[in-house]
């Protein structure tokens, strides 16, 4: 049972809803403008509001469910770790799109919320804190992730899910290495303008 949840978690990670909203809105491909990435951030950017919220709200579901039933199911800590996982890596390589998926932000939000509530929040409120120090989404998102695994080992002590939390922060500092690169250079985009 298990082993077919992960799966499954896979198959669902691997739904874009960036593509989808921004089609069924009428909006552009945010795959063929700005980061190019489907991903909240750049659907804001290139789609307005409406299909930014469908984006950041389906993307964090797709990691939120599966782990909620795996949940439901009283699962280890491990094997809630490695639905999450499945469901992210869905999200980052979708076996629909070629493999070319979005950064994983907001699906790896949802496995944290549904791994734990509480601590899930404290994430969120992470990203708030950084996005109103630096105003940059992905500086924000590099920092609340580089933090998870740390709060979560505070609060359930499991070696397993620490580890799967690390790799997920590891490949969301992969995805983000030209986000990473136009930090340092100063050139990455602000959430907003203020000119
Ligand atoms: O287009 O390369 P880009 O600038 O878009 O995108 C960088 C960005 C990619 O990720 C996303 C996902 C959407 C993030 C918006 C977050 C809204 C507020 C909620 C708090 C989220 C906190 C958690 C992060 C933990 C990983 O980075």
């Amino acid at each position: 049972m298990p082993y077919f949840l992960v799966i499954l978690a896979y198959f669902l990670g691997s739904v874009s809803t960036a593509v989808i909203s921004c089609k069924m809105l009428g909006k552009v491909d945010p795959r063929t403008v700005g980061s190019k990435n489907p991903g909240a951030t750049n659907v804001l950017r290139y789609a307005g509001k409406k299909a930014a919220f469908f984006t950041l709200l389906g993307d964090l579901l797709k990691g939120l469910v599966p782990v909620a039933i795996g949940h439901a199911l009283d699962l280890s800590w491990g094997w809630l770790i490695l639905v999450g996982i499945a469901a992210f890596i869905g999200h980052v390589y979708p076996i629909y799109y070629g493999f070319k998926g979005g950064k994983g932000v907001a699906t790896a939000l949802g496995v944290y919320l549904a791994l734990n509530p509480i601590v899930g929040i404290v994430v969120i409120l992470t990203w708030l804190i950084s996005a109103l120090v630096f105003n940059i989404s992905s500086l924000s998102a590099l920092i609340a992730t580089l933090l998870a695994p740390l709060y979560f080992f505070w609060v359930t002590s499991s070696l397993d899910l620490f580890l799967g939390l690390v790799l997920i922060t590891a490949i969301i500092y992969w995805r983000h290495r030209t986000n990473i690169v136009e930090i340092i250079d100063g050139t990455e985009d602000k959430i907003s303008e203020k000119k």
